[in-house]
């Protein structure tokens, strides 16, 4: 049989992190490092015999090239079939979408999702579960561990699957089935919203800009906005995927996807604006000169989602992240229903789900999403707002103003110090760990410090533990910071630091966020000693 045993050795770093293994494209094509991670892959899940994958990416650089390795070694290493997007695309929710629907055995993500692609960019691969969603940490750490012991891969000697033509072929007695990557996910929207009344929304002459930020969502914003709901077309913006992402970053939020936020605060603003990410599982919502940040956005969802056909009944339950904002958990204490803190990243939803206990999640980073998958969905979270503004007739600043008016508004920022020495990172939350307990009951620029923590999460289905998850110091008066380390950076660290302040008091809900976050955020950096610790004193990137 024309397969191949591959004599290799361990390579340095193969660690997963919050969404899969993410490094430099020009690391992952260094000769084995792909192949020895997807055989650890393999290994780490307790092989591939006769199993079904699902196989999909961006369209990033190198998607092509290693969605031929991953067959070629899923093949050889027996696998009975692979289900593959037309032309190597699928987007994270249509791969956890697929993967459910054809109750196959997980699937593999070929997404580095908001960092930039391309030869000098980055890349990245993930494995997601029979559940359809990201892999739980004994599963990660299963392959992490497979990684470190590698001897050898398997892989076919022959090149080339055909993957540009939908239909069934075979690979060296491997079948592969190349399907269109948009139509099972139109078709799973299409049963969760009201398409006949956000069609009359769009014949009324509402308007929208969805900027697909050259990333995976182009095709299925124009399938699903532009084809069966109607939207005008230009719509869809930058709805082409390419390799570089026309050179930007596909992250969508207020620094990166500027021009949108230029065209909904400008003269001839659209009713309603909209970003995905690289790989569509990111969303970023704005109005007619309404940003809504994410964490208000999951708020909003979770009032209002009842209005939408699929959650007509109500909601379970909603879970986010520790560092996004407490929005949601005043909307889900006056709604009655349960709310769960999670450390960041998607796969800590997952068991929740299962379990029935929440039906929405969401986090600060521009995820949201519900049970119809295991992943964040961008395009779903803009449909929903879309199944709501047809449902109100409101504007979405007039929603948000309904929203605060009720519950308060958790004014809420992100800033992110890039590419910082790893050492010195390390340093700074060594620094604010050690004196946590000694910060209770003092004040720090104005502010009273009430808990100050660093967040362990017991997970209530399976009982695991795990900690390490970010640092919280929450103040009197509805403030709260958080410190943790990206675990999706692949230079140097990224640290990341959240501030929030509630305001309920009818006269402070419409201040600017930076004015209403000042305290927090001196309150933050002395606490921290960031500049002193690392030699930095302004963010990279405010969001
Ligand atoms: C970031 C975000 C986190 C998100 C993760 C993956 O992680 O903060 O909320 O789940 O990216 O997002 P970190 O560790 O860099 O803070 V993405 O769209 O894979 O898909
Ligand atoms: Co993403």
């Amino acid at each position: 049989m024309p397969m191949q045993t591959v004599r290799t050795r361990p390579i340095e770093g193969q660690k997963p992190g919050t969404s899969g293994l993410r490094k430099k494209t020009t690391v992952f094509k260094r000769p084995h490092y792909l192949e020895n991670y997807v055989q650890s892959t393999f290994d780490g899940i307790g092989g591939v015999q006769g199993k079904t994958l699902v196989v999909g990416g961006d369209g990033r650089f190198f998607n092509d090239d290693a969605i031929q390795i991953i067959l070629r070694m899923a093949a050889a290493n027996g696998a009975a079939k692979c289900i593959v997007g037309h032309g190597g695309l699928l987007s994270t929710p249509a791969v956890s979408n697929l993967i459910r629907r054809r109750h196959s055995d997980g699937g593999l993500i070929l997404s580095a999702s908001h960092n930039p692609g391309g030869p000098d960019a980055d890349f990245g691969l993930k494995y997601n579960g029979p559940n359809g969603g990201p892999a739980p940490e004994n599963v990660t750490d299963k392959i992490f561990g497979c990684s470190k012991e590698i001897e050898i891969y398997k892989i076919t000697a022959s090149g080339g699957v055909d993957i540009d033509n939908l239909g069934n072929r075979s690979h060296q007695g491997m079948q592969v089935e190349i399907v269109d990557p948009v139509a099972d996910y139109a078709d799973l929207m299409q049963r969760i919203f009201d398409f006949d009344k956000i069609r009359a929304l769009f014949a009324g002459g509402f308007t929208m800009r969805f900027d697909a930020m050259h990333a995976i969502t182009g095709p299925y914003a124009h399938a699903i906005l532009e084809g069966l709901l109607g939207a005008a077309k230009g719509t869809v913006v930058n709805g082409t995927p390419s390799p570089d992402f026309g050179g930007g970053h596909p992250d969508p939020n207020p620094i990166w996807a500027k021009d949108l936020m230029d065209v909904m605060y400008g003269a001839d603003a659209p009713d309603f604006g909209a970003a995905s990410d690289g790989d569509g599982d990111r969303n970023m919502i704005v109005g007619r000169g309404a940003y809504v940040t994410p964490s208000d956005s999951l708020a909003l969802l979770c009032a209002k989602a009842h209005l939408a056909p699929g959650y007509k009944d109500g909601l379970a339950g909603v879970a986010r992240s520790m560092p996004t904002s407490r929005a949601v958990d005043r909307v889900a204490q006056r709604l009655g229903i349960g709310c769960y803190e999670t450390p960041t990243g998607w796969k800590f939803f997952g068991n929740l789900l299962d379990a029935g206990k929440v039906t929405l999640c969401g986090e600060e980073s521009a995820g949201t999403g519900s049970d119809h998958v295991r992943e964040k969905d961008g395009l779903w979270a803009v449909l929903l707002w879309l199944n709501i503004l047809a449902e109100t007739k409101q504007s979405v600043a007039d929603l948000m103003a309904e929203l605060w008016a009720t519950d308060g508004r958790c004014y809420y920022s992100r800033h992110d110090y890039e590419d910082v020495d790893s050492d010195k990172a390390n340093a700074m939350m060594d620094a604010l760990r050690s004196k946590l307990t000694s910060l209770v009951g003092t004040t720090v620029a104005g502010l009273t410090v009430e808990a100050a923590d660093e967040f362990a999460y017991d997970d209530p289905v399976d009982g695991s533990r795990s900690t390490g998850q970010g640092v919280r110091i929450t103040f009197s008066g509805g403030a709260r910071t958080v410190f943790r380390l990206s675990g999706t950076g692949t230079e140097g660290a990224t640290i990341r630091i959240y501030l929030e302040q509630l305001k309920t008091a009818a006269d402070k809900l419409q201040m600017e966020p930076a004015d209403a976050l000042a305290d927090v955020r001196e309150a933050a950096m002395i606490l921290s000693d960031l500049s002193a610790m690392t030699g930095r004193v302004d963010p990279d990137v405010i969001t």
